[in-house]
């Protein structure tokens, strides 16, 4: 019983000593470096140098308004993404990605598709029916991730002591990189990410076939502007 207990509160120790918390700030400026943008959200930031197991629930990319929501949602490497459309059109979802295309059909309300990537980073994904909508799936290689607010802020909870690398990948293709080293005690790192692109650049892409959308497809409304947390 004594092993046990000393076992037991060894182990309570031994977790304690042995993570920390990484947290910090992400702005993000306009495509050109001078402006930030009016959100800082829909950043993802996640750790390399460690891998963790998919777990066996999925993540959800709603289809529901004519529109894919989050329009960041982040997946670890093999987890199920389930893509449920929820309006009474018929949506579809695509990736154009290089190496990981994918393309789950066409489909009505209450139906419900899924996919598993493998590729580390970001998928663009598309409805094939609608030019509008746009949605990046970005995958990571552990549950060691989180997602800016609109202030920027980040927090990744009990990260195992190591040294990792802290990546930051933002939707208009902004990108940083800094290393931290976990040796129980909390870390702060904060970040700037200058955007590649900005949301008109997105808003002509092709559809699965490499085509123009049909004319009247769009009805992507020039009232969101690139500080917008919509696209
Ligand atoms: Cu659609």
């Amino acid at each position: 019983m004594k092993t046990i207990m000393y076992a037991v509160f060894g182990i309570l120790l031994t977790n304690m000593a042995l993570a920390a918390d990484i947290s910090g700030r992400v702005d993000v400026l306009e495509k050109g470096g001078q402006k930030p943008l009016k959100s800082f959200a829909n950043a993802v930031v996640y750790l390399e140098g460690i891998q963790t197991p998919a777990p066996e629930t999925p993540v959800t990319l709603n289809q529901k308004d004519k529109r894919f929501s989050p329009r960041l949602l982040v997946a670890i490497q093999g987890q199920e993404i389930a893509i449920p459309n929820a309006d009474v059109l018929m949506h579809n979802a695509f990736s154009p990605h290089d190496a990981e295309p994918f393309d789950v059909g066409r489909y009505g309300k209450g139906k419900s598709e899924s996919v598993r990537l493998q590729k580390i980073g970001a998928h663009r994904v598309y409805c094939n029916i609608h030019q509008q909508m746009i949605a990046d799936i970005f995958i990571v290689p552990n549950q060691y991730f989180t997602v800016t607010d609109e202030d920027g802020h980040f927090v990744i909870q009990n990260v195992p002591d190591g040294e990792y690398t802290v990546k930051v990948w933002h939707i208009y293709e902004g990108e940083a990189q800094d290393v931290a080293k976990i040796a129980g005690q909390n870390v702060e790192l904060n970040f700037s990410v200058v955007s590649q692109k900005k949301v008109r650049d997105f808003m002509n892409h092709a559809n699965k076939e490499g085509q123009s959308y049909p004319s009247g497809s769009s009805s992507y409304s020039s009232s969101s502007s690139d500080g917008g947390s919509s696209y």
